[in-house]
């Protein structure tokens, strides 16, 4: 990361204008300062129960899990985590933790066991919050290398019934919030801990503080003319993983800030989506491209009355204009946009501006414009100077809102976060004439399959763990639905029978349903650079092209 002159940087800003924002609050402060204004409207609404718990609710159950949380001896600076599907405990937990001045590792409850535990210890959790059917994971003690057991070498909360040696949640919340300790936090403390791959390697510990969750709620929604407008009558779809950054931000913590409701669903299902819609006339929609092309294509869809939705916001994967103009013809009375964000990056980058109060035109295809109180530039990969408009390149963007860095990887960090505070996203685009992002391309290895992280590295780890694998790669292929499919290529060692078939099955026994391969290529040997880096782009170009390899 060469560092460049300033002087000769060409910096995109925002169209709208820097505003103040109050990231010395605490995040959980910040998020409901203006609660007065709306403590008695529904806060969070469950889809599959019809719950709902209005701000003041939230607020205080919120609190009440903070006081748990402490008498179970969590204190400020420990790592909780959340094994859960989206639910009103999730949202109790991670304020509540926030309260004490404890961080979230918020994981995903799909995962295998030696999933869950690289993230538990890595973050050096101390608590796990998830539901009853997931506890077995947890006891899978062929895959915790260190054979700890939940309930005795770490405490285990479940949300339903709680299985042998777990407590259940009202541990949390029936606890007396006048017990809540007072705690001093400070912006830069942490308060996320998402796990990311990066630009690079195996997934590492996001530390998001405070100071940047804040900024980054607040350059969505603050301000006069806020670049992304909620109201307090909005019903903000909530159906993406909240353990992922893009709903537990974009959704979450922006609808707490501005007093919009948030509809809680477990998982994706069209048919109950489509009731829900009608039910709570849901406003707000955030989706990934493979829901927009479900809410697209989906004969069932044209049945039902979608008129209550005005903004949907498309994040997580390039959301193609044809899909995007498809999308159009059922909701034709929605503003349809994206935003562009890297859980590194806190992760917003930029936001279609023709969500803000005083909407202006975009265009089908861009990825909105950077965010306010933000620099952001698009440099030339190889020699680090910034371009003009429509050129590609790779782009940086620099503010509070970054992360502070990877958690116990110093490398991993300046390796992303150059001297002058660049964050390099690895991705490859441009800014237009009316100062539009466009991505065009990735440089980075992570495949994205739904949206969901599939870090190349991983796989190829696992690869090369199997007794008759000698090398291997594994890059992405496009799809029509899940956008990109890992696919690998392989260096049979010795056994000329180990066939794809084996090779598929030795994987998906380990990983999460989305990092399966979807495609196996037997290869002599996997390109490479002098300094031993897999060619991905070589891999790539040659699926591109190839209809045999
Ligand atoms: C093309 O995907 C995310 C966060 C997404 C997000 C968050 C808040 C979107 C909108 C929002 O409001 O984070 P990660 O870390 O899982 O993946 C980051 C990568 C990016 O570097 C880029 O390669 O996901 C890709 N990506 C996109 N690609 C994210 N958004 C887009 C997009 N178009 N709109």
């Amino acid at each position: 990361n060469a560092p460049s002159s300033d002087e000769t940087d060409h910096v995109f800003r925002s169209k709208l204008p820097d505003i103040p924002i109050s990231n010395h609050l605490p995040l959980h402060t910040y998020c409901f300062e203006n609660l007065s204004d709306f403590s008695d409207r529904p806060c969070l609404i469950s889809g599959s129960t019809g719950k709902t718990y209005s701000f003041a609710e939230t607020h205080l159950v919120s609190r009440k899990v903070a006081a748990g949380l402490s008498n179970l001896g969590i204190k400020k600076g420990d790592v909780i985590m959340t094994l859960l599907q989206n639910c009103p405990e999730f949202i109790f937990s991670f304020v509540g933790a926030s309260m004490i001045g404890a961080v979230t590792t918020t994981a995903n409850p799909f995962y295998t066991p030696s999933e869950i535990f690289k993230q538990f210890s890595a973050s050096r959790a101390k608590l796990i919050i998830t539901q009853s059917q997931y506890v077995t994971k947890l006891r899978d003690s062929d895959c915790c290398e260190n054979s700890k057991n939940p309930g005795e070498d770490f405490v285990v909360i479940t949300i339903d019934d709680p299985p042998e040696n777990c407590l259940h949640f009202t541990v949390l919340a029936e606890a007396n919030e006048s017990e809540m300790p007072a705690v001093s936090i400070h912006p830069d403390d942490p308060v996320a801990l998402p796990f990311s791959s990066g630009t690079t390697g195996l997934p590492k510990g996001v530390i998001l503080t405070h100071k940047s969750l804040v900024t980054s709620v607040a350059q969505q929604v603050d301000g006069e003319n806020p670049n992304l407008y909620l109201k307090q009558d909005d019903v903000v779809l909530c159906v993406l993983p909240l353990f992922h950054i893009f709903s537990l931000n974009s959704v979450l913590l922006c609808s707490l800030r501005a007093g919009s409701a948030v509809l809680l669903m477990q998982k994706f299902e069209m048919g109950s989506l489509l009731e829900l819609i009608k039910k709570h006339n849901i406003s707000v929609a955030a989706v990934v491209p493979p829901l927009v092309l479900a809410l697209a294509k989906n004969p069932m869809v044209a049945n039902f009355d979608l008129s209550s939705i005005r903004i949907v916001l498309s994040g997580a994967a390039p959301l193609g204009k044809e899909l995007e103009e498809a999308l159009r013809n059922r909701v034709p009375q929605a503003v349809l946009g994206q935003g562009y964000g890297m859980t590194e990056a806190g992760p917003v980058l930029s936001m279609c501006l023709a969500f803000s109060k005083q909407p202006l035109p975009t265009k089908s295809g861009s990825c909105g414009t950077v965010v306010r109180n933000a620099e952001l530039k698009v440099i030339d990969p190889d020699t680090g100077r910034s371009l003009g408009r429509n050129q590609p390149g790779e782009i940086c963007i620099r503010g509070s809102q970054i992360m502070k860095g990877y958690l116990n990887d110093a490398e991993a960090t300046a390796n992303i976060i150059d001297v002058e505070g660049w964050l390099h996203t690895g991705d490859i685009g441009y800014v237009d004439d009316d100062d539009e992002i466009f991505i065009v391309d990735r440089v980075k290895e992570i495949i994205k399959f739904k949206g969901f992280q599939v870090p190349p590295a991983e796989l190829e780890a696992l690869l090369v763990s199997h007794p008759s694998i000698a090398d291997a790669a594994v890059v992405p292929q496009k799809d029509d639905v899940a956008g990109e499919v890992p696919v690998a290529f392989v260096v049979r060692s010795n056994d000329v029978d180990l066939n794809e078939e084996a090779v598929k099955d030795y994987v998906a026994k380990q990983v999460v349903f989305y990092k399966k391969l979807h495609k196996v290529f037997f290869v002599h040997s996997i390109p490479k650079s002098a300094a031993g880096k897999i060619l991905r782009k070589d891999l790539r170009a040659k699926l591109a092209t190839a209809t045999t390899i």
